[in-house]
């Protein structure tokens, strides 16, 4: 009989546009792992938009997991994505310390911006904060940005330059992480994704790239590393099969025309991780 699997999911819900618990839900299960929803905000639509509703849950979440504590919960995976406030951070580590058992794993995608940019609701103090998670994380999924913001140097315009990439990710280790992905990395008409593994094993991940960047594809990749990671999927295995995925999901929405602000048409292709 094969044991399933648990995942705590710290992120928003954004009713519409294809990020975060909304992706990830669907996705985390679709790989046979139950999900389980700690909001950290609840959105309207994401703040990629110019208006949005925006619900800080950032003083309810104590009182919303301690139902869960007397519950006698406990996870396989601890993930944690967008956060609502600089605040979460120690909320977050406070969660951690309660519900992780000794072999559960911690992904951290340090959701803060993109292209160069922080997004809107994010400032210098939050990535500084955001740092303290590195430590005790097992893997971490920042976008070239996130990583650059996270290790304090400006945006790297160069690409995906593997020896720029293992200086940038050496930092990253340092400050505490174990297993460094570095997602979407535009390069030409490629795109890649760069792997310093625990043993400091250096992997850049090439395919060509198959449509325009769209909104949510972070979630998207690190819900599939995080469902693989508590089912003992290496993880060089688990970022080709998150790449090769995202990169269909990109094509199709391209194909299908989905405005890229709407994230990627990932529900055409769900059934393709249930295997
Ligand atoms: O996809 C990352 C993300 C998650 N959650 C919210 C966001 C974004 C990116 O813009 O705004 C609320």
């Amino acid at each position: 009989m094969r044991v399933q699997k648990k995942i705590a999911m710290i992120n928003d819900f954004s009713g519409f546009g294809r990020c975060s618990l909304m992706v990830s839900v669907p996705i985390i299960s679709a790989m046979k792992v139950q999900c389980c929803a700690l909001p950290t905000a609840i959105l309207s639509n994401h703040t990629g938009y110019e208006d949005f509703f925006f619900d800080d849950y950032t003083d309810r979440m104590q009182e919303y997991y301690e139902k869960w504590e007397r519950l006698g919960l406990s996870f396989d995976g601890i993930y944690t994505g967008f956060l609502g406030s600089e605040k979460q951070v120690g909320i977050v580590q406070d969660f951690i310390r309660h519900f992780a058992k000794e072999n559960t794993v911690i992904i951290v995608d340090p959701v803060m911006g993109d292209n160069g940019s922080r997004y809107t609701t994010i400032d210098e103090g939050f990535c500084k904060e955001m740092r303290k998670l590195l430590p005790g994380a097992d893997i971490i999924t920042p976008n070239l940005t996130e990583a650059c913001l996270l290790a304090g140097d400006s945006y790297l315009e160069t690409g995906a330059d593997k020896t720029e990439l293992t200086r940038l990710a050496d930092k990253l280790r340092k400050l505490g992480a174990k297993n460094i992905v570095i997602t979407g990395i535009a390069d030409g008409e490629d795109i890649c994704d760069f792997i310093y593994t625990a043993d400091k094993e250096a992997i850049l991940l090439r395919q060509p790239c198959s449509g325009e960047a769209h909104a949510g594809t972070g979630d998207v990749f690190s819900s599939v590393i995080a469902a693989d990671a508590v089912n003992g999927e290496d993880i060089v295995t688990s970022v080709k099969k998150a790449a090769a995925f995202v990169g269909k999901a990109i094509k199709l929405s391209h194909e299908m025309r989905i405005p890229t602000q709407e994230g990627v048409c990932f529900e055409e292709l769900l059934c393709e991780l249930a295997i």
